[in-house]
């Protein structure tokens, strides 16, 4: 290795999530040094979270059902408990956040000492793909941060219900082999891994961008005759054709990040039985779908782009078909939209 390219590794090393944000927002303004401490506080609770699940199995009581049921009426991890407990504390006294809404929680917590000055709200999903959980299968978070509007305990959830372009960041932490954090501020979608050994996210990929087209579809196909025949005429077309493989491992989240990287779809679409399918809006599928169409992508419901979509509630579902512009195109014609 020569000595220029051995100075440019060392100057990689030290892209790190905060000084990009900076780096991102151009300026040194108060909403940039905001934004990049809001990161900074994700990436903490990403840290905190990948570090428990790592030795979860050797700390008794981590794994298993708490044995509550959910807003959503689904079952309670100890660790999506904890997860949630960890997003909160990472925001708590951090002057940024004013309320945040999760799936473990069925109404906003308010963070009275961040309020007023803080502007931002935080909507997150701790534990994506809670089922693998105990498992040691990968899992994730989601999140999403909008601007603050209404800074009180009793402002309801008006504020939350606004379509997914009033996102200004969105994005995922993965629990995989190595722990990643892939992030949008609205310019461009950038990865960073986790190196244990600083403690920090280190730039692994800038501006990604997802191939127009990929061989990978990834659906419960367990759901099969519970959908309407248009869906099941596009998977019986996908079996038909040469050169697609089905990858579905439970954790949209990781099942998106092969996406992005590698081309592709991921879908959740209704069934007969629930036409808006399972996944949630403000804090799975319009981060997502932010994130996914800032590398060149897209998310629809089948009716609808899904950043379009005002919810209705708080924990309101969508449809979701999100990944490669051509292969959501694809889906889209035998949906007839
Ligand atoms: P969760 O957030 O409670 O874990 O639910 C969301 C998960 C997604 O990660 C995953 O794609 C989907 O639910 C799997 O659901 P199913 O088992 O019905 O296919
Ligand atoms: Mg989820």
């Amino acid at each position: 290795m020569d000595d220029f390219s051995k100075a440019t590794t060392t100057a990689r090393e030290f892209i790190t999530l905060s000084r990009h944000v900076l780096n991102q927002e151009g300026t040194f303004s108060a909403d940039a040094y905001d934004l990049s401490a809001l990161l900074g506080r994700i990436a903490l609770a990403g840290k905190m979270i990948s570090r428990h699940l790592s030795r979860a199995g050797l700390i008794a009581g981590a794994l298993g059902v708490t044995g509550e049921v959910n807003v959503q009426g689904e079952t309670v991890q100890k660790m999506d408990q904890f997860a949630n407990q960890v997003f909160i504390r990472a925001f708590e006294q951090s002057g940024l956040v004013c309320r945040l809404a999760s799936e473990e929680m069925e109404e906003p917590y308010y963070i009275p000492e961040n309020c007023p000055i803080g502007r931002y709200m935080l909507l997150f999903d701790p534990i994506d793909g809670s089922s693998n959980i105990d498992v040691n299968l990968a899992v994730g978070s989601i999140f999403a941060v909008r601007q603050q509007s209404t800074a009180t305990e009793h402002a309801g959830t008006a504020d939350f219900l606004r379509s997914g372009h009033e996102q200004v960041a969105a994005g995922y932490l993965l629990y995989g082999s190595s722990t990643m954090l892939v992030y949008t501020l609205g310019k461009g979608v950038h990865a960073f891994t986790l190196d244990p050994s600083l403690g920090e996210f280190i730039l692994s990929q800038e501006s990604v961008m997802i191939p127009p087209h990929g061989s990978t579809y990834s659906i419960n196909e367990g759901n099969f005759w519970q959908w309407e025949e248009p869906m099941r005429q596009y998977v019986r077309h996908i079996h038909s054709q040469p050169g697609y493989s089905s990858r579905y491992s439970g954790a949209l989240v990781a099942d998106i990040h092969r996406i992005l990287f590698q081309g592709g779809v991921f879908l959740y679409p209704g069934t007969m039985k629930h036409p808006d399918g399972k996944l949630r809006l403000l804090y799975e599928s319009a981060p997502l779908a932010m994130l996914i169409t800032q590398a060149g992508g897209r998310a629809t419901t089948g009716t609808q782009e899904i950043l379009d979509v005002v919810p209705e509630a708080l924990h309101a579902r969508t449809p979701l078909i999100i990944g490669s512009s051509e292969d959501v195109a694809l889906v889209e014609s035998f949906l007839g939209s």
